[in-house]
């Protein structure tokens, strides 16, 4: 799913810009783009919104062109050696740019030695376009967060676990089923990785309009999820998904009782054990270390594919 993110100019009112209404920083809602397209909207700071639009390339094209035609610039829409004019080639004009935008320090590295990567494999390639491809759509991530959402029945610590990852008091935790309503969006730092965290309200069957709408927007998450993690705890089961979850975590762990489904992590976030091991599961499937410790190039930018 593509991720549009859009950084506001000084005084610029980007929600006002789309036509959609204002909402508080984290919270996530499911708007209606221009007739174009259904999308998941986040706003996480005052100048920076997210639009996590549902539908594929071509409307992700279109999309692009309305937020041109809203005065909204693509970034690369510039040529980059305009902007980086000090760069000993366009692949290099190209890494800088991309590590002016790129979300985790653990693309630093690698983009400053993408230039000797890429005069290498011009000269003498050892992969094709196609292998570079796909271990460049881990290593993506990279720039872009990916999505992590966290899904399991209420009270299982779901907020919790969030708050605990993140350190300071971020989301909701009550000890009253249903009472985080709200689909909150964090940035998290897992390790070197940042993901855009979810932490999702607690399911219940009603009629509600509010829960209808929450209700939708897990459904459109679950399928944009980069990673979906399901959560269980003593006494609270799995929870149903549509799909099979990537990982599956057993919270709670100082409580008795937990029955460990095989492969699931545990992880008390009261006490904070298992956390480490945790964080390192999810980073390990979002960005496998060995696509990280890979000599090759990295496809960044598709530019870099015509040159
Ligand atoms: N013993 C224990 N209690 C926890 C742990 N994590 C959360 N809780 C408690 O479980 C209750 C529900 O937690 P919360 O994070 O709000 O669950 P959510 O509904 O899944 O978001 C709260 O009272 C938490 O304090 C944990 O690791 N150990
Ligand atoms: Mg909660």
């Amino acid at each position: 799913m593509a991720v549009f993110e859009l950084v506001a100019a000084p005084g610029v009112d980007l929600e006002a810009a789309l036509g959609l209404a204002p909402r508080p920083a984290g919270v996530m809602r499911l708007e209606r783009l221009a007739d174009i397209d259904m999308a998941l909207v986040v706003r996480l700071s005052d100048s920076l919104l997210w639009l996590m639009p549902h539908g594929g390339t071509r409307i992700a094209q279109r999309l692009t062109q309305w937020l041109g035609s809203l005065g909204l610039q693509s970034q690369g829409a510039l040529d980059p050696q305009a902007v980086w004019p000090e760069a000993e080639s366009r692949d290099q004009a190209l890494a800088l740019e991309a590590l002016g935008r790129a979300a985790s320090p653990l693309a630093v590295d690698l983009l400053l030695d993408q230039h000797r990567r890429w005069q290498e494999h011009r000269s003498q390639p050892r992969e094709t376009m196609d292998e570079i491809s796909r271990r460049s759509r881990f290593l993506n991530r990279l720039l872009v967060p990916p999505l992590v959402v966290v899904v399991g029945r209420p009270n299982v610590g779901k907020s919790t676990l969030a708050n605990a990852l993140l350190g300071r008091e971020a989301a909701i935790t009550s000890d009253v089923q249903g009472t985080t309503r709200d689909y909150v969006v964090t940035q998290l730092d897992l390790a070197g990785l940042v993901v855009r965290w979810c932490d999702t309200p607690g399911r219940r069957d009603t009629t509600d309009q509010i829960e209808r709408e929450a209700i939708d927007i897990a459904g459109e998450l679950i399928g944009a999820a980069d990673c979906l993690i399901g959560a269980a705890a003593p006494g609270i089961g799995w929870p149903d998904l549509p799909r099979p979850a990537d990982l599956h975590v057993q919270l709670k762990a100082d409580l008795p009782g937990g029955n460990a489904a095989e492969g699931a992590l545990r992880v008390s976030a009261r006490q904070g054990s298992g956390l480490s091991e945790f964080v390192s599961a999810v980073r390990e499937f979002l960005v496998p270390r060995d696509v990280l410790a890979h000599p090759g190039p990295w496809l960044f930018d598709e530019r870099l594919a015509a040159s």
